[in-house]
């Protein structure tokens, strides 16, 4: 057991070393990096007995049949692609765990087939908005994305045909419900929930739902000697106060804001910034929660706009809404706990977002989360333990077997 939990994460590490930085660990949507990881990812799906194939959307599939050809499948899987500068178990030891179940399982026997899916991007990292792998898997395309661009300047469209895809084809990676029995992730919890219960494994209740902005204070750029406080039009400062309201307001609210981004133009530091470009990212258990503080920041961003004779504009990039894990489907997860020996499984909303915001719409879903060091996640010192990935693939298989039942 822990011998397969040792491989797991080796391989983490291997995929960990296919990265556009060598210092820092990105791969983004259909970049060489994700090439490379998609083909080491069906290698190890193919020495576990999966057919594999990469679909119209370059997600990496792999699938065994069930007592008899063509039933509809069980999805396993998560995502491997990353946010930059990145930890290692983000999505990919959700993908790894999920061959590592396929490997264990029973061949021609379970009333359904079985499907590991690796998404191609559920961080949104390189085109803004996300899930757009899970989304094509969905059949939840939304043709205005194929003008995204990245920070180049290329579009989606052209990324998928340098990547050998065709957006034409695209269709192709839909799938059926009438061809899936559900989706089943396992992730770690990126929080501190677990380890602060001292618990190893939870099952999760629903997921939070998140929209993201891209937000733009302007007002006049301007010499930072010459120009009098009561004639500057500062941008940076009216964009700070925003920032610093926007966390008020979070906590106000009980709901989860973050700028990661902020850039100020013309960018010299002997000049006054006439604009700010920045992000906010909204989460929320319940999507009116989350909708309530938003439409409270945009009134303090047009007041603090108004009172500094400033400009204030936002743009949505990316919504998903909060989704509610399948009864059945938890079920099987809490069987799969309960199997590790923990009798009385921990529930909890994921703060986090995940590909089955995505997959819900064809599928019902459920996840397994397990602990990672500290609740650290999004950067390079996230950590598991050695043991909690064993206790995850066993509850893993078992929920598996469980459903089956
Ligand atoms: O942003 C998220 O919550 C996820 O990691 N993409
Ligand atoms: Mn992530
Ligand atoms: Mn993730």
């Amino acid at each position: 057991m822990s011998r397969e939990a040792a491989l797991i994460l080796d391989r983490c590490d291997e995929l960990a070393a296919i990265s556009a930085d060598p210092e820092h660990l990105v791969r983004v949507h259909l970049s060489p990096e994700h090439a490379a990881a998609n083909a080491l990812v069906a290698t190890w799906m193919e020495e576990a007995g999966l057919s594999t194939w990469q679909d119209a959307a370059g997600n990496q599939c792999g699938r065994i049949e069930g007592r008899e050809p063509g039933l509809p499948a069980l999805l396993l899987g998560s995502h491997i692609d990353t946010v930059p500068d990145a930890g290692r178990f983000d999505g990919m030891l959700g993908v790894l765990l999920a061959i590592a179940v396929v490997s264990r399982l029973p061949r021609n026997e379970l009333p359904f087939a079985v499907e590991v899916v690796a998404f191609s991007d559920e961080e949104g990292t390189r085109f803004g908005t996300a899930l757009l792998g899970s989304r094509a898997l969905a059949g939840t395309w939304d043709d205005e994305w194929w003008n995204l661009t990245d920070a180049h300047g290329i579009t989606l469209a052209e990324a998928f045909v340098d990547f050998g895809l065709d957006p034409a084809r695209l269709p192709g990676a839909f799938r059926r419900p009438e061809d899936l029995v559900g989706y089943l992730e396992a992730h770690i919890e990126q929080g501190p929930y677990l380890e602060d219960a001292d618990r190893r494994l939870a099952v999760v209740t629903s997921i939070a739902g998140a929209r993201r902005f891209a937000l733009t204070m302007t007002g006049k750029a301007g010499h930072a000697g010459g120009t009098p406080y009561d004639r500057r039009r500062d941008a940076l400062v009216g964009a700070s106060e925003l920032v610093v309201e926007i966390e008020r307001l979070s906590k106000q609210q009980h709901v989860i804001g973050t700028v990661g981004k902020l850039e100020a133009f013309p960018g010299g530091v002997n000049v006054i910034p006439g604009r700010v470009e920045f992000s906010l990212d909204l989460r929320a258990e319940f999507d009116d929660d989350r909708d309530e503080c938003l439409r409270l920041m945009f009134e303090a961003a047009h007041s603090i706009a108004a009172r500094r004779g400033l400009e204030f504009h936002d743009h949505e990039i990316y919504r998903a809404d909060a989704v509610v894990c399948d009864l059945d489907l938890r079920a099987g997860i809490e069987a799969g706990i309960r199997s590790t020996g923990d009798e009385l499984p921990m529930a909890f909303w994921s703060r986090a977002g995940h590909d089955g915001m995505a997959v819900v719409a064809v599928t019902p879903i459920a996840m397994l989360f397990l602990r990672c060091k500290g609740g650290v996640s999004h950067h390079p010192d996230e950590s598991v333990r050695q043991d909690d990935v064993a206790a995850a693939l066993d509850a893993y298989e078992a929920a598996v077997l469980a459903l089956a039942g």
